[in-house]
C-alpha cells in the first residue's frame, strides 16, 4: 500500500490543529463581564428576539458609532443572529434608539424624564407608537446612549425581562475615575496583574487592542476618566515625546467617553523646564505650567487635568518653598481653568517631622483650608485615615470640609488584601465606607452624600479607584478581582447600589445565571470581605504588614527610620495589652469625628468591636462582648478567618457544575494559596503577640506548625509591586 507522503500528513495535522481550537476554546477571562453568551432556546430568547427584532438607530458620530457596534455585536452573540436595522421610524421598528435632539418629536414627547437624567443618563422605556409597543432607548447626549446600550445588554445577559421596561438612570457622581499607579517603565506600583497596559515604547503608532477593550470595559460600567500614570510621578510624561503617546491613548478612549488625566510632578518646571525653582508663587513657574497646559490642550482638547501627590512620602510640593497646599493646587488650577480642566489634589499626607498620630495628620493639615481652593480643585481623600487597611473607620475629613469638593479614593488593587492571590469582594468594603454616617449635618450624613455632593451642595463631584489592572491575560490576575473593578465602576455611578446587586450582576455576566450557583457564590462573596480582616487585622488592628512589599505579616517590624512605618507603632502590644489609644487619654484622634461618633468611639462599651483596637489600648484580660478575654477573642478571630477561607473553598466546590473546568481550577488553586497564607498570618501574628500576652492559645485555635523565628526569617525581595526605592 502506498504510504501518505509526509508533507500531506503535516498538512492534515495542521488542518486538525486549526479545527481543534474552535472546539477546545476555554474561557480565559479576557472578555471580563462582556462575554455575551448565546441565550438558551426558549421563551426568554423568543421574548428578546421579538423586542429587538428591528431597530432604528442612526449612528451619527464617534460615540454613537461605538454604541451601535456594541449593540450589534452584543445582540448578535446573545440572540445568535444579527439584528435588523431599519432606515427610519416609519418602517415601524420594535426598538428606537436616539438622543432627544435626533428623535422625531412624536417619539421624544413620550418621555417626561429628560430633565432628570443630565448629560450622562439614559432612559429605556416601553412606549406605544402608532398603536404598537416599542422599546425606546434615549438620552440627552451621545454618551447616555452608549451607557444605555451597555445596560440593555447587561440586562439581557442577566436574563431580565424587557417587557414594560421603564428604566431611568443617571450617574450620581460626575468624575468616575481609575487611578493607575503605572510607571513609564511599565512596572506598576502595587500592581499584581502583570505590567502596565500602556506600551509607551510602541506608542503612539502602535495601538494595542487592549486599549480599546480597556475603554469598552470602563464605558460599560460608566467610568469616564483615567489617570494614566503613578502619583509618585515622573515629569517625563509631560515632555512632547510622551505627550504624543498620551494623545494617541486619548484618541482611543474618546469614543468611549473616557477622559485622560496625568499626574503632575510638582518639580517638573525644574526637571524638564530648566527653571531654578518650582515655587508656586514664582511667576516663571506659573507661566511654565500655563504654557504646559496650553500645549497639552492643543493636542487633547478634552484633557481632564492633573492628579497631584505633593509633600507626601518624599514627593515634592509647595511646602518645599514654604507655601501650602492651597498655593500649590490653585496655581495648577489656574493653568487648566481656561480649558475647563480640573486639579485633583491628594490629601494622603503624613510627615516624619510630625510626632502626632499619623491618623490625625491629613485632617489637621487640610481642614483649615476649607473654602480656599479654586472651583476646579477637588481634594482626594483615601477611604480611611491610615492607608487602605483591610478595615478602617471612614476618614474624618469626610463631612468636615463643607466648602471643598472631596473625592473618595478606594484601592481596587489589593496591596493590603493578599495581592491577586486572595479572593476578596471589595464592593462590600466600599459600601461600608460610603454608607458610614459622618453625622456632620445630623443623622444620615453619609460619606456617599459627601462624595456625591448632595450633603453640601458641591458643584463638582468625583470618586477614584486605584486600578488593579495589568497585562495579565485576564486583566486582574485573580478572576474574581474583575468583580472589584466592575463593582467600583457601578458604585461610582450609583453609590446607593447594594453590594448584593453588584455581586448578582457580575456573577451573571461573568459566569452563570443558574440560581443555585448565584445563591452559593453570593454567600461566598460576603464571607470573602470579612475573612481577611479576621486572618490579618482583627478587632481593629491595622498595618501589621511586612515592610515595603506589604506581602504577609510583619507585626514585629520596629526598626524602620520613620516611626509610623513600623507595625509596632500601630499595635503597641506590650505585656499589659494591645491597641492604639485614640481616645482623649491617648492621641485623641476621635476628636476629629462629629460629637456623637467621637463619644461612641471613646467609650469602650459603645465602640464597635470591629474598631476596638483602632481606638483603644486594652489589657489582655479585657472582656469582649462574647464574654471571652481579649487574648482568647483575638486568637479565635484569627482562627475564624482561616475557617472562613476553608468554607469558601467548600462553597466553590459547589460552583463546579456551572463553570468551565479551567475556570473552576483557576479559582481553586488560588484559594489554596489564600488558605496557606491565612494560616501563615494567623500563626505569625499569634506567636508574636503571645510573646507579650504569655497566655496559651485557647481551645479551638490550631497550634502553629513553625516557630516565630521561622516566620520572622521569611523574605520576599522580588514580591511584585514594590516601590523600587524601598527595601
Ligand atoms: O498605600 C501607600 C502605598 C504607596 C503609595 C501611597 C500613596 C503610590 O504603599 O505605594 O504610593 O500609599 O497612596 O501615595
Amino acid at each position: 500500500m502506498k504510504r501518505t507522503p509526509p508533507h500531506i500528513l503535516a498538512f492534515m495535522a495542521l488542518c486538525l490543529f486549526w479545527l481543534i481550537p474552535l472546539e477546545a476554546q476555554v474561557p480565559d477571562g479576557y472578555d471580563l463581564w462582556l462575554g455575551y453568551d448565546k441565550i438558551e432556546e426558549g421563551n426568554v430568547l423568543e421574548g428578546y428576539r421579538k423586542t429587538v427584532e428591528s431597530i432604528y438607530f442612526e449612528p451619527r458620530n464617534e460615540i454613537l458609532t461605538t454604541a451601535f457596534e456594541e449593540l450589534k455585536n452584543g445582540l448578535t452573540q446573545l440572540l445568535d443572529r444579527p439584528p435588523i436595522f431599519t432606515s427610519g421610524v416609519n418602517a415601524s421598528p420594535s426598538m428606537i434608539i436616539g438622543k432627544k435632539a435626533d428623535l422625531d418629536q412624536k417619539v421624544s414627547d413620550a418621555i417626561a424624564e429628560y430633565g432628570t437624567i443630565g448629560e450622562e443618563g439614559f432612559i429605556i422605556k416601553s412606549i406605544r407608537l402608532n398603536g404598537k409597543s416599542v422599546l425606546l432607548l434615549t438620552a440627552n447626549a451621545d454618551i447616555g446612549i452608549l451607557y444605555g446600550v451597555f445596560r440593555l445588554l447587561q440586562r439581557m445577559q442577566g436574563r431580565q425581562s424587557l417587557a414594560g421596561l421603564n428604566l431611568v438612570d443617571a450617574p450620581k457622581i460626575q468624575l468616575r475615575m481609575l487611578n493607575h499607579w503605572d510607571n513609564l517603565d511599565r512596572t506598576i506600583e502595587r500592581g499584581y496583574a502583570g505590567f502596565s497596559l500602556w506600551n509607551w515604547q510602541k506608542l503612539p503608532e502602535f495601538i494595542d487592542r487592549r486599549y480599546i477593550d480597556y475603554a469598552r470595559a470602563n464605558a460599560s460600567i460608566g467610568i469616564n476618566g483615567t489617570v494614566l500614570t503613578n502619583v509618585n510621578a515622573n515629569a517625563l510624561v509631560l515632555t512632547p515625546a510622551y505627550l504624543d503617546k498620551v494623545e494617541a491613548l486619548a484618541n482611543v478612549f474618546r469614543p468611549y467617553g473616557i477622559k485622560v488625566y496625568l499626574t503632575a510632578r510638582f518639580s517638573a518646571p525644574m526637571e524638564i523646564g530648566g527653571l531654578p525653582t518650582a515655587d508656586p508663587l514664582d511667576g516663571r513657574v506659573q507661566e511654565w505650567w500655563q504654557a504646559k497646559a496650553k500645549e497639552i490642550y492643543a493636542r487633547i482638547p478634552d484633557f481632564g487635568g492633573f492628579l497631584v501627590k505633593a509633600n507626601s512620602e518624599g514627593q515634592p510640593g509647595p511646602q518645599n518653598y514654604g507655601r501650602n497646599h492651597v498655593d500649590g493646587a490653585n496655581m495648577l488650577a489656574k493653568a487648566v481653568a481656561p480649558f475647563r480642566g480640573n486639579i485633583i489634589w491628594r490629601a494622603f499626607v503624613y510627615s516624619e517631622k510630625d510626632p502626632a498620630d499619623r491618623a490625625k495628620q491629613a485632617y489637621d493639615e487640610f481642614v483649615p483650608y476649607d473654602g480656599q481652593f479654586m472651583d476646579n480643585v477637588l481634594v482626594q481623600v483615601k477611604n480611611g485615615p491610615i492607608d487602605f487597611q483591610p478595615r478602617e473607620p471612614f476618614h474624618p475629613m469626610f463631612g468636615a470640609m463643607p466648602n471643598t469638593p472631596l473625592m473618595v479614593e478606594f484601592q481596587i488593587t489589593q496591596e493590603y488584601l493578599g495581592f491577586s492571590s486572595h479572593l476578596v469582594f471589595l464592593p462590600i468594603l466600599f459600601k461600608e465606607v460610603l454608607d458610614a454616617d459622618t453625622y456632620r449635618m445630623g443623622k444620615g450624613s453619609t460619606v456617599a452624600k459627601v462624595v456625591d455632593g448632595s450633603l453640601h451642595g458641591n458643584k463638582i463631584t468625583g470618586i477614584a479607584g486605584v486600578a488593579n489592572i495589568g497585562n495579565d491575560l485576564n486583566w486582574t490576575g485573580h478572576p474574581f478581582a474583575q468583580a472589584n473593578w466592575y463593582g467600583f465602576g457601578r458604585l461610582a455611578w450609583d453609590p446607593d447600589l447594594s453590594a448584593e446587586t453588584i455581586a448578582d450582576e457580575w456573577l451573571r455576566a461573568t459566569y452563570s445565571n443558574n440560581p443555585d450557583f448565584l445563591k452559593s457564590i453570593k454567600e461566598m462573596l460576603v464571607l470573602s470581605r470579612q475573612a481577611p480582616v479576621n486572618y490579618m487585622d482583627p478587632l481593629g488592628l491595622h498595618h501589621l504588614f511586612d515592610t515595603g512589599h506589604h506581602y504577609g505579616p510583619g507585626p514585629w517590624v520596629s526598626d524602620l527610620s520613620r516611626p509610623e512605618w513600623n507595625p509596632t507603632y500601630y499595635h503597641k502590644a506590650d505585656e499589659k495589652g494591645i491597641g492604639f489609644d485614640r481616645t482623649p487619654n491617648g492621641s485623641h484622634a476621635t476628636a476629629q469625628y462629629a460629637g456623637e461618633l467621637a463619644a461612641k468611639f471613646n467609650d469602650v462599651n459603645t465602640c464597635p468591636e470591629e474598631y476596638l483596637l483602632w481606638f483603644h489600648h486594652l489589657p489582655w484580660d479585657y472582656r469582649l462582648k462574647s464574654g471571652t478575654t481579649l487574648w482568647d477573642g483575638l486568637a479565635l478571630k484569627y482562627q475564624e478567618g482561616v475557617d472562613q477561607v476553608q468554607e469558601m473553598i467548600s462553597t466553590w466546590e459547589r460552583a463546579r457544575p456551572y463553570v468551565a473546568e479551567n475556570q473552576f481550577k483557576e479559582v481553586q488553586m488560588l484559594m489554596k494559596i489564600q488558605l496557606k497564607e491565612a494560616k501563615w498570618w494567623r500563626d505569625a501574628c499569634l506567636l508574636y503577640f503571645q510573646t507579650f500576652s504569655n497566655i496559651e492559645l485557647p481551645e479551638g485555635v490550631e497550634k502553629p506548625k513553625e516557630s516565630l523565628e521561622h516566620y520572622r526569617s521569611l523574605k520576599f525581595p522580588y514580591a511584585p509591586g514594590i516601590r523600587p526605592r524601598w527595601d
